[in-house]
């Protein structure tokens, strides 16, 4: 066998292949997330990137920001797609004519989907920065700032449909985790028929095993959510009339507290009062402790607020509060011990990749998506939150497992969750942006 890679000669291969990811994935002013399956820009996929592209190219980290930033509606929501004009019909579905965002009031001039995802770009904001503080980086955070701020606004005014102070999402992809058993129990409430996908054709089992995405089932719901949120133009003021899907995600609103910390930093480099932002945090943080915590099972869950009930399914989205700066001390020790138990398995030498999922659960499935394979982007949210939490031993064993991930199979979407294999898109860029920052 050929002699194994020093630790310097594997990092300098991997830091090769994921900035050759990032320049092939780059298209004019930002990143497709894979030129395959989604050859648009994503909205929290061009956060991760631009953490990444901080290490390298930190003009177009700015760049990439922006370019999301200018698709931002009038109420403040960043759009969860914004779509290129320059494709052909088709090279995505549900594709802009789907969308139809030209109808809706305060739409951007762009084509964009209706929906949000989870709001990370405070958070990368401030990251890109700090990496590199320079004359032009405060520049692009003044620029930022304001609209930073709105989209906290929408999220946490508009979207407040449990009164409690919580972003509601409306959609499962809206979370980013579109097929997560977290979903399952609100999805089952959705009136919908497998036969409704006959009418449209999906695009992304074209490029990826059908057996390692959503089912068509998934498909018939997630078109029914959005077609009934169309039909309102995406106005959010009925929402709690009759919406089929209304639930408060932890990773969402662990994001929104997170990113009312960033913005508490960049405040201060923009001349503006961090004071508000720290106060808002405090209150969020404190609130999902009180609707999303469950001190039975120990970890964080989604709250349906159809029924007013917990969703029991543990997946790793309980584990992502960990990223809050102010989590208190027993929902630290909690999360901490439901990481490092059977369920995900994290420890200083871990066996094998963090896990979408409980695997000890009857509905893990190691090659479905987002209900058992390792993503990235889930670790290095976590990683980031031993790092705030003073955890350096589990961060280096998480680190680590996620690096030899990247090392052996490529810049892989997501691996299998026991053997480590590359799964869904080869070439995918958070994969290579969050590798390269875990690398620095
Ligand atoms: C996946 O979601 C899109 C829909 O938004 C899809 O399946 O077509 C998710 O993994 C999501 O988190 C991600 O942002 C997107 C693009 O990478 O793909």
């Amino acid at each position: 066998p050929p002699p194994r890679p020093t630790g310097d000669e594997r990092a300098a291969a991997l830091r090769r292949l994921a900035v050759a990811t990032l320049d092939a994935n780059w298209e004019h002013d930002h990143t497709v997330p894979s030129r395959t399956l989604y050859p648009h820009q994503w909205s929290w996929d061009s956060a991760f990137i631009a953490v990444g592209l901080a290490h390298v190219r930190p003009d177009r980290a700015w760049r990439e920001l922006r370019t999301l930033f200018a698709a931002q509606w009038a109420d403040g929501r960043v759009p969860h797609i914004v779509f290129n004009p320059a494709l052909r019909v088709g090279s995505y579905f549900p594709g802009p004519e789907f969308w139809d965002s030209a109808r809706a009031d305060g739409a951007p001039p762009v084509a964009t989907s209706g929906m949000v995802q989870p709001p990370v770009h405070a958070l990368a904001a401030w990251l890109v920065h700090r990496r590199a503080p320079t004359e032009a980086s405060v520049q692009a955070l003044r620029w930022l700032y304001p609209r930073l701020v709105a989209q906290q606004r929408y999220l946490t005014v508009r979207r407040d449909v449990g009164g409690a102070g919580l972003a509601c999402i409306v959609h499962p992809w809206e979370s980013g985790l579109d097929n997560s058993p977290a979903w399952d129990a609100p999805l089952a409430a959705v009136p919908a028929d497998a036969a409704v996908m006959r009418a449209y054709r999906r695009h992304d089992t074209a490029h990826a095993d059908a057996a390692h995405r959503p089912t068509d089932l998934d498909y018939a719901r997630y078109v029914a959510i959005v077609a009934a949120y169309r039909a309102v133009r995406y106005r959010d003021g009925a929402l709690a009339g009759g919406h089929p899907f209304l639930v408060e995600c932890p990773l969402v609103n662990a994001a929104l507290g997170a990113a009312e910390h960033a913005l508490a930093r960049i405040a201060t480099v923009v001349g503006a009062d961090p004071g508000p932002h720290r106060d808002r945090a405090a209150r969020i943080t404190e609130t999902m402790v009180a609707r999303l915590y469950d001190p039975v099972t120990g970890t964080f869950h989604p709250r349906d607020l159809r029924t007013d009930r917990l969703v029991p399914a543990r997946t790793v989205l309980g584990l992502l509060p960990l990223i809050l700066p102010d989590l208190p001390a027993r929902q630290v020790q909690a999360v901490l011990t439901e990481a490092c138990s059977a369920r995900f398995g994290l420890a200083a030498r871990m066996a094998r990749p963090l896990p979408s999922h409980d695997r000890t659960a009857p509905d893990f499935e190691p090659l479905r998506y987002w209900r058992g394979p390792s993503w990235l982007n889930t670790g290095w949210l976590l990683w980031r939150g031993l790092g705030v939490h003073h955890r350096p031993d589990l961060a280096a064993g998480l680190r680590e497992s996620m690096l030899e991930l990247v090392a052996r199979g490529g810049c892989h979407e997501y691996f299998h969750p026991d053997t480590g294999a590359g799964l869904g898109s080869p070439a995918f860029s958070w994969t290579a942006a969050l590798a390269l920052d875990a690398l620095a």
